[in-house]
């Protein structure tokens, strides 16, 4: 095997972890705080999670434990999307783990939650987890999206975890996922399983983030190394001067990577979904935006141009909202039936008086790539895949049009050359940043010290990330705090809530203050490449958003 020269010298990198961390870990212990409550519908989860409901909170201080010398069998699984320092969670746990006891185990499950159910695993040993130290991707063990939400599945992983002698298992995973990790828990305390759950905050998108939760692991890396490349097209396009360049960025839902990478890059136009929603725009209105700033743009002689477009936009546009909620639903109902359609033309007349007319009308109005992608696979939760749907092609091809009509009245007379891109999976494998790949370190050292000190039902989190790692304060919050009723498939379902952009907080207001200033001055920024060795400030800053958040 070889290996990179940046490869090479990041297996040689130490993550910083935070001071209390940094001591043996036989002397430090869970101290607990305060019982927790959710932030609502209390009685509701409080029932639907009568064991692990209201649990204290946690903090990590020094103190002697003992429990973290026993010898014990831990099992690791990532799930879900891929994000910059998985591999990291899992060095921190094995290091930790074995500082406690050189005896103990790791065994991580192949292929995401599936790999539980199908018993599929390997032992990490030192020799396996030292050739992923401070690397990107999730390929030690592989993940996936199989839903572990089925008493067969909960009887499936017990009986795994027994017969692998483990009495520990660490969920990697993102709203769902550690949903998901909850109700393990509480099945397992139930049924008198002596397996602790815990979970790890990881996605991309952000959207996993509380009062307890400062960031999910994976933003930092995957948004800077999307600001990089737009920093780059915005050079070309500031260089030749003839393109608009329309960049649909990842974030299944929330725009919170959109967000950060505007603020990082100052392009000409960043759409935000959650505004449209509040707004209430049409997509004839997002059109007519865009193609008013290409206009304007034109009148000072600039046909080039930025946009960032967030993918999870196009539910946001209540119109499609509602289309794709009943889409949704009709093919999660009629799955058989649907499948049996061999082409569009039949699913169309299929869909003929199944939608509502409101929701027909919207679709039949969309071109036939964009309707084939809205009933193209779902994903394992029966949700449209949006990082499938060409929601810039979409957008382009209607401000084409517009700037088409705009000229025929004599209110338009420059020239629209659109080029499309999509950034996500270029981001989500990245070699970590350093923030990433201390932060994720310190969460598998925290996990580590979770299980250890009996605490199932809990997510490991480090707080206080806009210090120095030496002051980060790792901790355990209880699952079911971050807990909300939600409607899923027509029934309540008590989930752990997802962070959309809030229009009130600071990130957004920094945004929408120099959104006017940045539309016609080209006021670029270059972030460049991440940096992993350096002085501080240039290779150890979190993101905007949470530095402006715990401002
Ligand atoms: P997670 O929420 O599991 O972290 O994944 C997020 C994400 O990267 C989204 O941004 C994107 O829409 C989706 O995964 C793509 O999924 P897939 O990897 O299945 O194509």
């Amino acid at each position: 095997m070889e290996y990179s020269a940046l490869q090479k010298a990041r297996y040689g990198y130490s993550p910083k972890l935070p001071g209390i961390l940094r001591g043996d870990v036989a002397a430090i212990l869970t101290k607990a705080g305060r019982p927790t409550e959710a932030a609502s519908a209390r009685a509701e989860i409080k029932a639907a999670f009568p064991k692990t409901y209201g649990m204290p909170e946690v903090e990590l201080a020094a103190g002697s434990n003992p429990q973290a010398r026993e010898r014990r069998g831990v099992g690791v699984v990532l799930s879900g999307g891929q994000a910059p320092g998985g591999h990291n969670v899992i060095a921190g746990l094995f290091d930790a783990l074995k500082a406690g006891n050189p005896d103990s185990q790791l065994v991580g499950f192949l292929g995401g939650p599936q790999g539980i159910v199908d018993g599929k695993s390997i032992e990490l040993t030192a020799a396996i987890v030292d050739g992923y130290r401070n690397t990107g991707g999730f390929e030690i063990i592989g993940s996936g999206r199989t839903k572990l939400e089925t008493p067969d599945q909960f009887e499936k992983a017990a009986s795994a975890c027994k017969r692998l002698g483990l009495s520990a298992l660490v969920v990697v995973g993102g709203d769902d996922s550690n949903t998901n990790a909850a109700v393990l828990a509480e099945h397992f305390l139930a049924s008198g399983e002596p397996i602790t759950v815990v979970g790890v905050p990881k996605t991309i998108d952000g959207d996993l983030k509380n009062a307890q939760i400062e960031t999910s692991f994976g933003f930092d890396t995957a948004t800077k190394t999307y600001a990089e490349l737009i920093g780059n097209i915005e050079r070309d396009a500031g260089s030749a001067k003839k393109y608009w360049h329309f960049v649909k960025l990842m974030g299944r839902s929330a725009s919170h990577i959109a967000l950060e990478c505007a603020l990082q890059t100052r392009p000409n136009l960043a759409i935000i979904s959650e505004e449209v929603e509040r707004k209430r725009q049409t997509l004839a209105e997002v059109v007519e935006e865009i193609a008013g700033l290409v206009a304007k743009r034109a009148e000072a002689g600039d046909n080039f141009g930025v946009a960032l477009i967030p993918e999870g936009l196009i539910e946001f546009i209540p119109e499609f909202g509602r289309l794709i909620a009943e889409i949704n639903e009709l093919l999660a109902r009629s799955a058989e039936a649907f499948a049996a359609l061999s082409d569009l033309e039949g699913q169309l007349a299929w869909l003929r008086g199944k939608l509502s007319a409101e929701a027909f009308a919207a679709f039949s109005a969309l071109p036939r790539e964009i309707q084939a992608q809205l009933l193209s696979d779902r994903d394992p939760h029966g949700n449209v895949q949006v990082s499938h749907i060409e929601t810039e092609k979409l957008l382009t091809a209607m401000v084409g049009e517009r700037l088409e009509a705009l000229a025929a009245e004599g209110k338009y007379s420059g020239k629209f050359s659109p080029l499309h891109h999509f950034f996500g999976y270029e981001g989500r494998c990245a070699f970590p940043s350093n923030f990433d790949a201390d932060y994720c370190y310190s969460l598998g050292y925290c996990a580590f010290l979770l299980l250890a000190g009996g605490r199932t039902g809990y997510m490991a989190v480090v707080r206080g990330l806009s210090t120095p790692a030496e002051q980060w304060k790792p901790g355990g919050i209880p699952l079911t705090t971050m807990m909300d009723m939600e409607e899923r498939h027509g029934k309540k379902k008590a989930v752990i809530k997802k962070a959309l952009v809030d229009l009130a907080g600071k990130p957004f207001k920094a945004f929408a203050e120099k959104r006017v200033e940045w539309s016609v001055a080209n006021h670029y920024l270059y972030p460049g490449a991440i940096q992993y060795f350096g002085p501080p400030e240039v290779c150890d800053q979190p993101t905007i958003t949470l530095r402006l958040e715990r401002s």
